[in-house]
This record gives C-alpha cells, sequence and structure tokens, in this order.
C-alpha cells in the first residue's frame, strides 16, 4: 500500500453562543480536515483546529508542506514517518504548528492501517479496556451565573454523565469557591468534579482557591498556572489535597518528561494535537505509566478514544460536544460511560454534508 496524496479542507464550526475561560473568548472553531489517499482505496482521517479558526490556513499549509514526505510511502511505516518528519522540524522546532502538522499526519496514518486490518486501534494496539469514564466538559463555562450552571449539571447528569468540568478563574476566590459549591449543591456528593483554571491564576490564588474547594472533593484541579509556569503547579501541587491535572498545553514526549520531573502535576492531560499524533501519545502515556501516573485525553473526543481504549494508565475521557456535527457516527453515554467502537480505524468518520455545510475552504 502506498500513500497517492492529502487533501485539505477547512470548515468554521460555530457554537450557539459565545463561551468563556479565564483566557478564552471562543465563538467557534475553525478545523483543518485531513483525507490521506492510498493506492488501494483506503484513506485516513483526522483534524487540527484552533479557537475561533485563528491561524487555521497556517496550520493547513504546514500539513501540505508535509505531503510530499509521505507521498509513495506505506502508511504502515508509522514510526519511520514520524521520524523523518520530526527529523525535517529541527530548524523550525519541534512545539507548535510543527508538531500540530505531525499530529494530525500521524493521526490519520494510523486510521489507514486501523482500516486495512479491518480492526479499531484500540484493539490493535492491545485493548486496555471496552468502556471508559467520561465527563461533560462541553459547558459550566466562566460566563455562566450560578443558575445556569447549576441547570446545566443537572442536565448533564440526566443525559448520563457521572462527572463534570467547571472552569474557574473569577478574580474573587469566594466567588469561584461559591460557583463550584452550587454545582457540588446541585448535582449531589456521587457526582464527579472537576475544575479548570485554564492557566489563568498565579500559584498564591490558585493555593488560596484550592484550600477553599478542599471539602468539595473534586477529582483534580486543571491547569492552575500558566502552562510554562512548571514550578508554579508544582507550588500549588504540594500545597493542597487536590490532584492537578494539567499537560493540555505541552508538546511531545520531552514536555510530559519534564512536567513529570518538576513534579507539575498528578495526572498528564496530552492533547492529541499538541503530543504528536497518536504514534508519540502511546509513549507519553507509556512514559506517565513509568512513574506510575494517569493520563487522561483532551478534547478531540472521537479522535480519543481509540488511545483511552488502549493506555492501561488513561482513566478519564473528556466528553467535548464541539466536533460531533463533523461525524457520521456519534458519542454515546451511558451511565457515564463510553463503549469504545468496533469499527476499524478510528471509528468516526467525516460527514460529507457536515463539511459542505461548514466549509470554508
Ligand atoms: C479548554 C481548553 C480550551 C478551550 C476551552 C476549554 C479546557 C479543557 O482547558 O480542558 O477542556
Ligand atoms: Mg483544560
Amino acid at each position: 500500500m502506498r500513500v497517492t496524496g492529502l487533501e485539505t479542507t477547512i470548515v468554521n464550526v460555530p457554537f450557539d453562543k459565545p463561551l468563556k475561560t479565564a483566557i478564552h473568548h471562543i465563538e467557534g472553531v475553525g478545523c483543518a480536515l485531513l483525507t490521506v489517499r492510498t493506492d488501494e482505496g483506503v484513506s485516513g482521517e483526522a483534524y487540527a483546529f484552533t479557537m475561533n479558526g485563528a491561524r487555521i490556513k497556517v496550520i493547513e499549509a504546514m500539513i501540505r508542506e508535509l505531503e510530499p514526505m509521505i507521498v509513495g510511502r506505506d502508511p504502515h511505516d508509522t514510526e519511520a514517518i514520524w521520524q523523518s518528519i520530526w527529523d525535517s522540524y529541527n530548524f523550525l522546532g519541534h512545539k507548535g504548528i510543527s508538531i500540530i502538522a505531525l499530529s494530525t499526519v500521524d493521526t490519520a496514518l494510523w486510521d489507514i492501517v486501523g482500516k486495512a486490518a479491518g480492526k479499531p486501534l484500540h484493539k490493535l494496539w492491545g485493548a486496555a479496556r471496552d468502556s471508559i469514564p467520561t465527563y461533560a466538559s462541553g459547558g459550566q463555562w466562566l460566563s455562566y451565573s450560578i443558575d445556569e450552571l447549576q441547570e446545566e449539571a443537572a442536565g448533564f447528569v440526566a443525559e448520563g454523565h457521572r462527572a463534570l468540568k467547571i472552569r474557574i478563574g473569577k478574580p474573587a476566590v469566594a466567588e469561584d469557591a461559591e460557583r463550584v459549591a452550587a454545582v457540588r449543591q446541585a448535582v449531589g456528593p456521587e457526582i464527579g468534579l472537576m475544575v479548570d483554571a485554564n492557566q489563568g491564576m498565579t500559584p498564591k490564588h490558585a493555593i488560596k482557591l484550592a484550600r477553599e474547594l478542599e471539602a468539595l472533593d473534586l477529582i483534580w484541579f486543571e491547569e492552575p498556572t500558566p502552562c510554562w509556569d512548571f514550578k508554579g503547579h508544582a507550588e500549588v501541587r504540594s500545597a493542597t489535597e487536590i490532584p492537578i491535572a494539567s499537560g493540555e498545553t505541552e508538546y511531545t514526549r520531552y514536555g510530559m518528561q519534564q512536567m513529570i520531573e518538576t513534579g507539575a502535576c498528578d495526572i498528564l492531560m496530552p492533547d492529541l494535537q499538541r503530543i504528536g499524533g497518536y504514534t508519540e501519545f502511546k509513549r507519553a502515556a507509556q512514559l506517565a505509566a513509568s512513574v506510575d501516573m494517569p493520563v487522561t485525553t483532551h478534547i478531540f473526543t472521537e479522535h480519543s478514544l481509540c488511545i483511552a481504549g488502549h493506555a492501561p494508565n488513561c482513566t478519564w475521557l473528556e466528553h467535548m460536544p464541539w466536533f460531533q456535527p463533523l461525524f457520521n457516527e456519534e458519542i454515546t453515554v451511558e451511565d457515564g460511560m463510553v463503549a469504545l467502537p468496533d469499527r476499524p480505524g478510528v471509528g468516526f468518520t467525516f460527514n460529507a454534508d457536515a463539511v459542505a455545510r461548514f466549509r470554508v475552504s
């Protein structure tokens, strides 16, 4: 089997209403959809995205620039292709859009490999489970009132979720603490709660808030300080019993290694487009496992499901519905769990009508 070419399409998926975190104002997501074609009719699909589509054309260009490096090659040569792209990046650097383009190509190649084998990727890699706990992450935004938080949280539970993530980052500690306590009061003690500061706090602010949140039995406190501030993460981590989750804004196994070595977090959260695709996500998960650290996925719900089914130390799948309109298949949540699909490859395929509807170029 040989790769014959890449096709890319840019789509923009608007949100029903804008949402805010401590550092984001998001009205939609811009996606660079990738299809990798082969001479045997099997093709692989993946995507990269940016908030509000900012610079998504640059990411599309980075993906297209990789075409000469993979046309004519066997898509099963994932390690060799990954390494050749990595080596070609020395001048540009091994973070940022370089790695996002590599991740997107790697993910599409593995989709081909799974489809060609007629197997779901978690089975090809070695399945660790046939279902994974999930948490509702498509809400509880910083822009919501307490009433909206409580109503939405109850709705998530009614939809079958048994855990959910709340965005924090209000100026006053007391206001964040009041909001999280209100959600705990709305859902009761059995529902899992995570909080995500989206890098918006100083260590001292995060520590002060964590102390207020200790009694609410949280599953994790995510990205308390800026993503580059591993020392600040570690200060917060050593000052609270609440586990710290982080990693979504870090790149490759080397970034994960630095987070582990600096004691920045208790739970690693590799993001599929930043970590380096499935090939690097598997390495990062094994690296975390070497120090008995759990990993959890980040956004990319559909495309992260297979890796969540494979990595023995993956404990959660983030349920983010942003990209659901793009796919033919759906993610279903039952009693807080998502079942691994028995479909070949990634198991999720782009819906042609949706792509046409959201297409920008
Ligand atoms: C998040 C990241 C980016 C945009 C919105 C929300 C959040 C998450 O950090 O982990 O889902
Ligand atoms: Mg986050």
